[in-house]
């Protein structure tokens, strides 16, 4: 890994938002995460090479820092904090693709869930691969997905990131089909714990991995070319 992606991801990993944030200790008085990004940005590295070789390396050490118990909430959140700080950045870069509304999208994180970079990933794709997105947030309950989709949607994406909360997105799914909108609307899900086979188990029509294979699923289920 180059030396400035190196910085990024320690950045990411570390919690360093800015230059001027105090955390952590040991990084105060050095660029963060913003300054290195625009930085990265001059150079000319690549927008899609900062983020998974630096950014997404990053957050993927925090992830398993947490899950060991190395590192608690705050700390992550610090570290969500300065990757939201580097997006700013990155987002002009994927949103240069074509400007034809290719279909409309509406997106939320699953009930109960409050994780929303992957998600706010895949609509910096989706909007620099043409669809118009309308983003419902976090924590969004099945009611408001029904009656966001009964205003016209073509497509419905969910995402959530905790296997507790994974079954909600089940219950999206037949909230839809009582609601006699699921022939009308297609449902794409994703998130780390997500996986093809519980798109089938559900009925989702679905699923892609990753926000840049997220654009090309949803052409694939509008049929658009
Ligand atoms: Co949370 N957290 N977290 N967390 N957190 C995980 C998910 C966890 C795996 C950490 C761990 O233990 N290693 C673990 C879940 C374990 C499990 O369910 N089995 C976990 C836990 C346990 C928790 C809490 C319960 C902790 C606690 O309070 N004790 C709590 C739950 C809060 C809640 O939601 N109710 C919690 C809280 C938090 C923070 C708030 C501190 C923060 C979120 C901040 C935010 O999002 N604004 C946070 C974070 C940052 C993480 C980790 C470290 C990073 C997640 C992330 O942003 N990844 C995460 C560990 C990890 O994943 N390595 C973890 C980067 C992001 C770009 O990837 O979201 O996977 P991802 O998105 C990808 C793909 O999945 C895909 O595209 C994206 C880009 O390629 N994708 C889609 C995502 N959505 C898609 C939708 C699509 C298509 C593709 O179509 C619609």
């Amino acid at each position: 890994m180059s030396e400035i992606l190196q910085k990024l991801a320690d950045c990411i990993e570390f919690g360093k938002i800015n230059k001027a944030a105090p955390y952590p200790p040991q990084m105060k008085g050095l660029d963060g995460a913003d300054e290195i990004t625009k930085q990265a940005l001059d150079e000319g590295v690549n927008a899609q090479q900062i983020l998974t070789e630096g950014l997404m390396v990053g957050m993927e050490k925090v992830g398993i820092k947490f899950r060991e118990n190395k590192v608690f909430v705050p700390q992550v959140l610090m570290s969500a904090k300065a990757m939201s700080t580097a997006m700013i950045h990155l987002k002009p870069y994927f949103l240069s693709g074509e400007v034809k509304r290719k279909g409309t999208f509406i997106i939320g994180t699953v009930e109960g869930d409050l994780h929303d970079i992957g998600k706010n990933l895949v609509i910096m794709m989706l909007k620099g691969g043409g669809f118009q997105v309308e983003d419902l947030g976090i924590d969004v309950a099945e009611e408001k997905f029904v009656e966001t989709a009964k205003a016209g949607t073509q497509l419905i994406g969910i995402s959530a990131l905790l296997t507790t909360t994974m079954p909600s997105m089940k219950t999206v799914v037949e909230a839809l089909k009582a609601a006699g909108l699921k022939d009308r609307v297609k449902v794409m899900i994703g998130g780390a714990p997500i996986t093809q086979a519980y798109a089938d188990e559900i009925g989702a029509d679905g699923y892609s991995p990753d926000a840049a294979s997220a654009v090309d699923k949803a052409k694939e289920l509008l049929e658009i070319k």
